[in-house]
């Protein structure tokens, strides 16, 4: 007996092709530098170094490069969005953390580069606090994913990989 085709496939670098190694800017907002320290049992027991070191694996396995970085200060955030396409980035991934659901400065940030842009959150906003439900961050994304724990990073890479496969016609 055949076993059952999987109907998500996993993306590999064949899959798609979105030119010469594409930039990928991650940016992880406030505190999440704490990620592995406290409250494991909201946000897992990785790091953001543990995560960012998938991250570039998964990366490399996708032909794309990933510069990840992180920011307890909103403004700075904004920073690195604006030169992000003067510095040749072809995509965004951004967990914004508590900005999330503050910070109408990143929305227009991310809505001024015209890149597709990912929301990632390690747990699902929606099913937590009321107040966790209103993404203004997310008006100027194209997708999110959220509630994976780390995996939402690596699952939000692989969608805005293959975003920018379908927008270069290579897939
Ligand atoms: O689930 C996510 O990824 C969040 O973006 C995390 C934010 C929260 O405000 C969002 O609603 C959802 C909080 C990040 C704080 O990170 C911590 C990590 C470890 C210990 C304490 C805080």
């Amino acid at each position: 007996m055949t076993s059952p085709k999987a109907t998500a496939p996993d993306v590999t670098a064949s899959d798609v092709t979105v030119g010469a190694r594409a930039r990928i800017l991650c940016i992880s907002g406030p505190n999440l530098q704490l990620l592995g320290t406290r409250e494991p049992d909201v946000y897992g027991r990785d790091t953001l170094a543990d995560i960012h070191a998938r991250l570039e694996q998964r990366a490399r396995a996708l032909g794309v490069e990933v510069d990840a970085r992180q920011s307890n200060h909103e403004g700075t955030i904004v920073d690195w969005i604006g030169d992000a396409p003067r510095e040749g980035v072809a995509g965004i991934l951004i967990n914004p953390g508590a900005y999330t659901h503050t910070s109408i400065a990143i929305l227009d940030a991310v809505r001024a580069t015209g890149l597709p842009c990912v929301e990632v959150h390690l747990s699902n906003p929606d099913a937590r606090e009321a107040f966790r439900r209103r993404s203004y961050v997310a008006k100027a994304c194209v997708a999110r994913v959220a509630g994976f724990g780390a995996d939402s990073y690596d699952l939000g890479l692989d969608g805005l990989v293959r975003v920018l496969a379908r927008r270069s016609g290579a897939s």
